[in-house]
């Protein structure tokens, strides 16, 4: 954490931070319709910070409500929040009026600054008081006086950032709640800083020349990092396309010439099928996170571009990537080494660290860490300075961690501990299976049994014989008492907005 790069003034605001000295006529945001270099950007975010604190009448500290899809127009809005020395609190597009009244009362929302096509949700929501009235809207036809771009027009084009602490909070950033209720964190304007000069300068190497492109909503924190500060902090190009699919993204990235993809393993798995069809020869770095990279998916990316991908654990309470590696450090099956500026170690459930090949609670201690906006969580989430993720992980001698499941989710079946990862990366190697997810299943006799849900590719069908056939395959791989005796084959598997399997709603079924 006393990286000599890891060093900011006292006062820092983050996005005055990261904007001051880029080269003003290069190109910052492509969007589907709208292109801006840096000027055009700091124009965007200056104006907006002036509705923000002018008619909107918001003060240092207040909190802004966030809502739209991956376009410029939302970036330069989380942006102006920070510059004007308000909190941003991003919301992923897809949350309901209820879920949206939970986060916005949570975090005691002043105002909101929502894409118009997501005005219904928002005016289903129970906001607190003070936000209510004192919202705008953006991106949408004519220009009503309650559009954030009328009450740009006439603000001024300059505005100085408003002086912060680096301490001070800028970012409240929601998890997607994979089991239910969200968790609120809160980020300071030096955490931003700090991403933005771990990950991506001692892994990614990035610079000025790339373009980056994925998938992940701003709203997540791993895309914010990854298509928006990163490029930002480096001076390089961020392409911000809406809902695309394994197709679209491929071709977003023929189109615009991407050097750097972020997404999560499901997309790389389907981009995998498809990728000969796509000049993909401007990609140099696939980053692939939020939840573990199959073995199988590693293997058919590189098949299909000749790219070894990037794998990197991050979570919303430390707002970005702490362990990965690249290339030559990138090690078969492992998620890598702390990057670093990261310590990470491996725990026993009395809180004592275990010896290498030995699973436990992985626990990572840095510059940047879970700070709840609810106390009682908090308790949960850090113990002695270290960060307990929630995964179960193992080290090798070597100083490598290896992900092996949620540590929730590791299923245990006539008293054997059985990671459903594990189980899933052989069935994914099996021609007939595009995706799968493996979970314990209550069982009166062995406790819990391993149970497969599996999508099926495109020309097989369901039967008894080919869920015998997945049964013996696994078998063959690895030890036996790890198949599956219940296989149930879906067309699709739940999964958040984030792209993490919801193995919660395999269980239920
Ligand atoms: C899981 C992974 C194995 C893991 C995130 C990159 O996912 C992000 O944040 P969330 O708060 O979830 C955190 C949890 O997700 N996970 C994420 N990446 C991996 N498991 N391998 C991986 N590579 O359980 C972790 O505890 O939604 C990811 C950057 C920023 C993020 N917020």
């Amino acid at each position: 954490f006393d990286l000599p790069e890891l060093q900011y003034p006292p006062r820092l605001n983050c996005v005055a931070a990261l904007l001051e000295g880029c080269a003003p006529e290069r190109i910052a945001l492509r969007g589907a319709q709208i292109e801006w270099t840096y000027a055009q950007l700091m124009e965007q975010v200056d104006r907006i910070a002036h509705v923000l604190r002018g008619p909107m009448k918001l003060e240092t500290g207040n909190r802004v409500l966030l809502r739209g899809a991956n376009n410029p127009m939302m970036a330069a809005c989380i942006l102006a929040v920070i510059k004007a020395g308000l909190i941003a609190v991003p919301t992923m597009p897809l949350l309901r009026a209820r879920e949206l009244g939970t986060i916005a009362n949570k975090a005691q929302v002043n105002a909101v600054l929502c894409a118009d096509c997501l005005r219904v949700e928002l005016e289903a929501a129970e906001l607190p008081q003070a936000a209510r009235g004192n919202t705008l809207w953006f991106g949408g036809e004519g220009s009503a006086p309650d559009t954030l771009e009328a009450a740009m027009a006439a603000q001024p084009a300059h505005f100085d950032s408003v002086d912060t602490a680096a301490d001070d909070v800028c970012l409240i950033s929601f998890t997607s709640g994979t089991t239910g209720v969200p968790k609120g964190t809160m980020h300071f304007h030096r955490d931003v800083m700090v991403i933005c000069d771990c990950f991506p300068r001692s892994v990614l190497h990035s610079q000025r020349s790339d373009v980056f492109i994925g998938t992940p909503p701003l709203a997540f924190t791993f895309g914010l990092g990854g298509l928006l500060l990163f490029p930002l902090r480096v001076g390089a190009t961020a392409v911000l396309l809406e809902k695309l699919s394994s197709e679209t993204l491929l071709k977003a990235i023929e189109t615009y010439r991407a050097t750097v993809c972020f997404t999560a393993p499901t997309l790389y798995r389907q981009m995998a099928v498809v990728a000969g069809q796509y000049d993909l020869s401007s990609l140099h770095k696939s980053v692939s996170a939020g939840e573990a990279l199959p073995a199988a998916t590693r293997e058919s990316w590189r098949q299909a571009t000749g790219l070894v991908m990037i794998d990197g654990i991050g979570a919303t309470e430390l707002l970005h990537i702490f362990i990965s590696a690249a290339g030559e450090q990138a090690r078969p099956g492992a998620t890598g080494k702390p990057v670093p500026g990261y310590q990470a170690c491996i725990l026993d459930l009395n809180g004592k660290p275990v010896g290498p090949g030995v699973i436990g609670r992985l626990a990572v201690k840095g510059p940047t860490g879970c700070r709840y906006l609810d106390d009682e969580r908090q308790r949960d989430y850090v113990l002695n300075g270290w960060n307990l993720t929630g995964d179960a992980y193992e080290m090798d001698a070597d100083g490598y961690f290896y992900y092996r499941s949620r540590t929730d989710d590791m299923i245990i079946s006539a008293g054997y501990n059985i990671a459903g990862p594990e189980v899933e990366d052989v069935l994914l190697r099996h021609p007939a299976v595009a995706e799968c997810g493996v979970v314990g299943k209550a069982d009166e006799e062995r406790g819990q049994i391993v149970e497969a849900h599996v999508v099926l590719r495109a020309g097989f069908e369901a039967s008894a014989e080919l869920a015998v056939q997945l049964q013996e395959f696994v078998k063959a791989q690895i030890a036996p008492y790890k198949y599956p005796r219940s296989v149930k084959f879906l067309h699709a598997l739940p999964r958040t907005e984030t792209g993490k399997l919801q193995r919660f709603k395999l269980r239920s079924e």
